[in-house]
């Protein structure tokens, strides 16, 4: 199967994806089939990826730059002054939900990770609008189970040598949200042994941050989160969300797995919609394919 290594980075995905008609699709799945292996947790959906800098840090890790400079490098969250923050997603298909994962750092944080509490709650809607509530977890509860290196450092803006602003992947693990599909808000706050957040890096660039939906809860009322503590625009903060769907091929939602679900899948993807993106890695490439006719062949829990 050497072969298919030969077509795993992503720039070769796309060339060869622009070559390959509906039919002679149908026939790489069918190949990329017999090389799949059983998944466990899935990232169910979430938001990034992290850093779009992948290495531009001087040491080779990834960066994430504070945007435009003199902006803040991040979005507070500080569990002891009760800031929280929130971002919105969707389930496309019913789903236990085992993890979730969202980023912190501290400033001085260089001699290994400070961050020791995180709470997190599942909304029906956005935090703070009238209708909106807690439906599963617990902000007052460490839900912790989890730090680790993000291999990313958070930076001001043009800077790539610092190293006093580590990202730390922070976990909240064995959470058991049994949730049909539908849209939802992740809410979550965190606690540091250090002063200073700890602070959530935003989406972004080399240019700008990425536009999004962040709340951010500053002294019992939820507003915008943003890149600057007065005006900014409102940041999108990455987070990732993992579990099982029992039925992740089911993407005409009937129930059962046939080949309207492959029909779906291939419109999906050959008009762009991320509904095709299997792997969660927000592009569509070949490992998609793959994905997909792995998750068709597991079927149905
Ligand atoms: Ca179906
Ligand atoms: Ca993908």
């Amino acid at each position: 199967m050497e072969w298919l290594s030969a077509y795993s980075a992503r720039e070769e995905d796309e060339a060869m994806l622009k070559k390959i008609n509906p039919r002679a699709a149908g026939f790489v799945i069918f190949l990329f089939g017999l090389s799949a292996h059983a998944a466990g947790q899935d990232r169910l959906t979430g938001n990034g990826p992290l850093s779009s800098m992948v290495g531009g840090h001087e040491t080779g890790a990834d960066l994430i730059w504070g945007l435009p400079a003199g902006a803040s490098m991040g979005v507070s969250g500080l569990a002891t002054l009760t800031y929280r923050l929130a971002e919105p997603f969707t389930l496309e298909r019913a789903a236990m939900i085992d993890s979730v994962v969202v980023y912190g750092y501290q400033q001085g944080a260089i001699e290994g990770p400070t961050i020791d509490f995180l709470g997190v709650e599942l909304w029906s809607g956005r935090p703070g609008d009238p209708g909106s509530t807690r439906i599963l977890g617990d902000v007052a509860l460490d839900a912790l189970t989890d730090v680790e290196h993000a291999g990313a450092y958070v930076a001001n803006a043009g800077v790539r040598f610092t190293t006093d602003r580590p990202v730390y992947a922070l976990s909240a693990g064995g959470l058991d949200w049994d949730v049909p599909a539908g849209s939802y808000w992740l809410v979550w706050t965190m606690n540091g042994t250090l002063d200073g957040g700890p602070y959530s890096p935003y989406l972004g660039d080399e240019a700008e941050p990425r536009l999004g939906e962040a709340m951010q809860r500053v002294l019992g009322a939820w507003r915008p989160a943003r890149n600057r503590t007065e005006g900014g625009v409102q940041v999108s903060l990455p987070f990732d969300i993992y579990g099982v769907a029992p039925c992740p091929a089911d993407l005409d939602g009937d129930g059962v797995l046939t080949v309207f679900d492959y029909l779906a899948f291939f419109n999906a993807f050959a008009s762009g919609d991320l509904a095709a993106d299997c792997d969660g890695d927000g592009t569509l490439t070949l490992s998609d394919f793959q994905c997909y006719q792995r998750a068709f062949l597991e079927g149905c829990d």
